[in-house]
């Protein structure tokens, strides 16, 4: 596996994954505390759920979001939905220090003026994983997709825009950010299985945040 050095305090490194695709390493580390306070917010309103796929599958990643829209799945396909299916409730608020994150990191990552109207929460338990996918339930595809990494570390696939593509993997590790737009925007990716382990902050789980701009 490519081996990316853990980000030393204080100073994040940009990496390339791909022409339009950054890791931004230890990017969301100063921010962890209030990032971690406001998931907890949200998942007091919005429980993580195990989402069911239109193939019938239980998702071994379990989800929430909060923002104007969220991403859920059911029997019927993958939508953008303003009401959270299990309350029956609008999603709750993005928090302005999740969409102050995703602003200043698309920037850096070279992807100017990104207001997502969606973020999307994984919490990925041991063993969890998230097969090959593109994201592609968006209407906007200028937008890139930024993602950040909490808690347990995770290997991150990375391959081509056709799924039978060579993939890469990736470490991730708390406080990473991978920018994902222009000719990586549709590139298929996943999450291996999670290895199990203890977070200081978070335990024995992983934590992500997708941020999209979905219209
Ligand atoms: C995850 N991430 O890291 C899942 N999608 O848990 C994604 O599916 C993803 O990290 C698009 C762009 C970046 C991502
Ligand atoms: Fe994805």
């Amino acid at each position: 596996m490519m081996d990316l050095f853990d980000a030393v305090e204080g100073e994040p490194r940009d990496i390339q994954l791909a022409p339009g695709a950054m890791l931004l390493a230890g990017f969301a580390r100063p921010i962890e505390t209030p990032l971690i306070e406001s998931v907890n917010a949200i998942i007091n309103r919005a429980p993580f759920r195990h989402l069911i796929t239109p193939g019938d599958h239980r998702m071994s990643v379990a989800m929430t979001n909060c923002g104007r829209v969220g991403w859920v799945s059911d029997r019927t396909g993958y939508r953008y939905d303003a009401i959270d299916p299990d309350s029956g409730n609008p999603w709750p608020q993005m928090p302005a220090v999740f969409a102050d994150l995703a602003l200043r990191a698309a920037a850096r990552a070279g992807f100017a003026d990104f207001r997502p109207d969606a973020c999307l929460i994984n919490r990925y338990d041991p063993g969890a994983k998230l097969s090959l996918h593109q994201d592609k339930d968006e209407l906007d595809f200028n937008a890139p997709i930024v993602s950040v990494s909490l808690g347990l570390v995770a290997t991150f696939l990375f391959g081509g825009l056709n799924r039978s593509d060579k993939t890469a993997r990736y470490r991730l590790v708390h406080g990473d950010v991978v920018a994902w737009g222009g000719p990586s925007r549709l590139a298929y990716h996943g999450v291996m299985p999670l290895a199990d382990g203890e977070h200081p902050l978070l335990g024995a789980q992983r934590i992500n945040l997708t941020f999209r701009k979905t219209r």
